[in-house]
């Protein structure tokens, strides 16, 4: 057995995650915890400066409301979501978002100005930024708010403590550091997980070389979910993933593309799909009345996509070449055209350096020039983003002031973006049904919580306890995966190894599982049965019945995991994690009878939607971890705002 310190650490309110959600809730809790005299904690399992969805930057803020009301960008969320978004959590970022954004430029963010100083759009609710340092920036901002002896860096979360005499209020959490052979138990009054969303659920469409290669950052396991359910936490809308639209292979995002450079994308045989999917007859009246309005929804734009690829017109091409051409063209004379193009050139590589260096990696070293010809572009795999066009993550509470008679009763207990747990809070990709925040929605989102988390310390000053024994036990659990390799590395093809990256993975031992390996089995049964790439996002309730057997096969075989040293210890409890997401998702998508998000997934058995009996119910679930059991039911949707009077749908 190797020796564990136990590190115990008390605080009034515990920060899990110091993403940009977690930053935001960091810069506003200090602020009331200060006129309170309370005390916050914040714990990351990476360094907060460059952890996280951000850590390579961004180029684009993606929600700026500007002028637009909170109304104006509820019916393009909704709308996007195929009709179905919490209203009040979408009005209550957009009310505030403006001041975050300006919160940035006041950090030292820089955003692009025109000639007379206003902010540069990339779309209505976009504007551009030289983000390289975003995340550096805000990190920064929180760090200093909250002071920074009082931030734990690598130390992973496990799970979330309850107390012990009160199984539905949360008292601590409890993790190990990455570094130091250091358990690490957290009490508190409240808790907000802000650990972001989950990628490498599924398969990814990169191999070999490139494997690990995604678009989110792939030290997002699915902590946030797994966290909130399994201390008991309502969870909503866990079917809707996010599949983003890709330059191949690199991932390089497409929104400057489209919205900035205006360029246009076509299927192999040089059909603008959009426009087809628009014109009279189009595919996109199919999904009336969600796809006849424009902006055409992010997974109808997909949905285009594919049915073009699948049906033998792919490659899909976006053509950057001709949008720069077309830019440049109202230059008064060739020497200004010249210049026009250099700049426009030079804007492009720095969209991708902002954000997605490995597509400007990918680009070079495949001598690609944007100006003089296409990209390819694909749907990737599946992710669970509650920030991004997604929308799982927990059923929480909202503000007051936005409910309606009817609404209040489903959608307010007490504290804005509490969970159903007393004291547990979230934000980011941590809330469901309150999507299209991105980065700065969700900075937004996280100052709420905070806020609300403060307000709920203060109301409910008694110190929670949690129940010696589970801790001692979870201690053991732990640690558990470095035992197994200790006592059965010797029956192996490898014999013993010590340093994690010495030899390749491919370990057989009948005794124990090593992480990377399950890691491919999770990710072989989503791709196959739960609607991944590789089965063209299909699946059946036969599909997803089988997976749910496959991923109880793959439970047990995760009490044999095997760490070689604490870096491997973190991805056997990132694939605990990431399987708990994978299992509420697999329900979740067996629930609901229809296909609602085409370009997300289609339900081949349901394969249309089905307005009469889905439009105005959310998906939600609880979990109960002492029988390994679901509980899958229907929430209503109540519409704050007549969107369709609003937008003449
Ligand atoms: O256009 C634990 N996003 C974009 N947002 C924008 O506003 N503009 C853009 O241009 C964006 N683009 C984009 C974006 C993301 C990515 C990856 C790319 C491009 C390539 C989306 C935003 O980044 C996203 O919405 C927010 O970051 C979400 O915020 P949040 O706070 O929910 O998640 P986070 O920032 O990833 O932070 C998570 C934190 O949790 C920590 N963590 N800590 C302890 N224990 C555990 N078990 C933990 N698990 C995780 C992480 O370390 C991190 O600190 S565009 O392409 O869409
Ligand atoms: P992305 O780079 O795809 O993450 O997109 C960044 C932002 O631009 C998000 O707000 C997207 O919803 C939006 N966006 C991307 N492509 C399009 C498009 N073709 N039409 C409308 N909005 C888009």
């Amino acid at each position: 057995m190797r020796d564990f310190e136990t590190v115990e650490v008390t605080t009034d309110l515990l920060i899990i995650g110091p993403g940009m959600a977690g930053s935001g809730a960091c810069v506003e809790a200090a602020h009331w915890a200060k006129q309170n005299n309370l005390t916050i904690t914040v714990v990351d399992k990476a360094a907060m400066e460059r952890s996280g969805a951000v850590a390579m930057g961004l180029s684009a803020i993606n929600q700026y409301q500007g002028e637009n009301t909170p109304v104006d960008y509820l019916s393009y969320v909704r709308q996007d979501l195929m009709g179905l978004c919490r209203d009040d959590l979408v009005m209550d970022i957009s009310r505030h978002v403006n001041g975050s954004v300006h919160m940035f430029e006041g950090y030292g963010l820089p955003l692009w100005k025109d000639d007379q100083g206003n902010y540069v759009h990339e779309g209505r609710w976009q504007l551009m930024i030289n983000g390289e340092s975003y995340k550096a920036i805000v990190a920064e901002a929180g760090k200093t708010a909250v002071g920074i002896d009082n931030l734990y860096e690598r130390v992973f979360i496990v799970k979330l403590l309850l107390d012990k005499n009160d199984k539905n209020r949360v008292c601590g959490a409890i993790g190990f550091s990455v570094r130091e052979n250091k358990i690490y138990v957290f009490h508190c009054k409240a808790c907000l997980v802000s650990a972001g969303g989950a990628v490498h659920v599924f398969r990814p469409r990169s191999t070999g070389e490139g494997l690990g290669r995604a678009w989110y950052p792939p030290w997002n396991a699915g902590s946030s979910s797994y966290l909130t359910t399994t201390a008991g936490a309502e969870m909503s809308s866990q079917e809707v993933v996010f599949i983003p639209g890709r330059y191949k292979d690199g991932y390089g995002p497409v929104g400057a593309w489209f919205l900035l450079f205006k360029a246009t994308a076509t299927s192999a045989s040089g059909v603008n799909y959009m426009a087809e999917g628009l014109s009279e007859g189009g595919e996109l009246h199919n999904w009336a009345p969600y796809g006849e309005v424009k902006p055409i929804p992010t997974c109808l734009r997909n949905h285009l996509m594919m049915q073009k690829m699948y049906s033998g017109d792919g490659p899909i091409l976006i053509h950057t070449d001709k949008a720069i051409a077309k830019l440049a063209e109202s230059a008064p004379n060739e020497k200004a055209y010249k210049k026009e193009l250099k700049k426009l050139e030079s804007e492009a590589w720095e969209d991708f350096l902002d954000m997605t260096i490995s597509q400007a990696v990918l680009w070079a070293s495949k001598d690609v020039f944007p100006e003089e010809g296409p990209s390819e572009i694909m749907p990737s795999e599946p992710y669970f983003i509650g920030s991004h066009s997604g929308a799982s993550g927990a059923w929480t509470s909202g503000p007051e002031d936005l409910q309606t008679a009817e609404s209040k009763s489903e959608y307010f207990w007490g504290y804005n973006r509490m969970t159903t747990v007393k004291g547990l809070f979230t934000a980011g990709d941590g809330v469901g049904n309150s999507s299209h925040k991105f980065s700065s929605g969700s900075f937004t989102e996280g100052r709420i919580a905070a806020k609300a988390a403060v307000k709920f310390c203060v109301e409910n000053p008694e110190m929670p306890e949690a129940d010696p024994g589970k801790i001692d036990k979870l201690k053991q659990d732990i640690v558990t995966p470095l035992e197994h390799y200790d006592q059965h590395h010797a029956y192996t093809t490898l014999g013993a190894v010590k340093k994690c990256y010495e030899l390749p993975v491919e370990e057989v031992n009948p005794n124990y599982i090593t992480p990377k390996m399950a890691m491919f089995r999770l990710n072989k049964i989503m791709d196959e049965y739960v609607a991944g790439w590789g089965n063209q996002y299909n699946c059946s309730e036969m599909t997803l019945n089988i997976a749910l057997q496959e991923l109880k096969r793959l439970k047990e075989d995760l009490s044999k995991l095997a760490a070689r040293n604490l870096h491997e210890l973190m991805r056997c409890w990132e694939n605990i994690h990431r399987v708990q997401i994978a299992e509420a998702h697999t329900r979740h998508k067996l629930f609901r009878e229809e296909t609602r998000w085409p370009g997300y997934y289609y339900r081949t058995d349901f394969p249309k939607l089905d307005e009469k009996n889905w439009a105005d119910v959310f998906v939600n679930s609880v979990y109960d971890e002492e029988k390994d059991e679901f509980q899958v039911f229907t929430r209503p949707k109540h519409s704050l705002v007549n969107i369709r009077e609003v937008v003449g749908m």
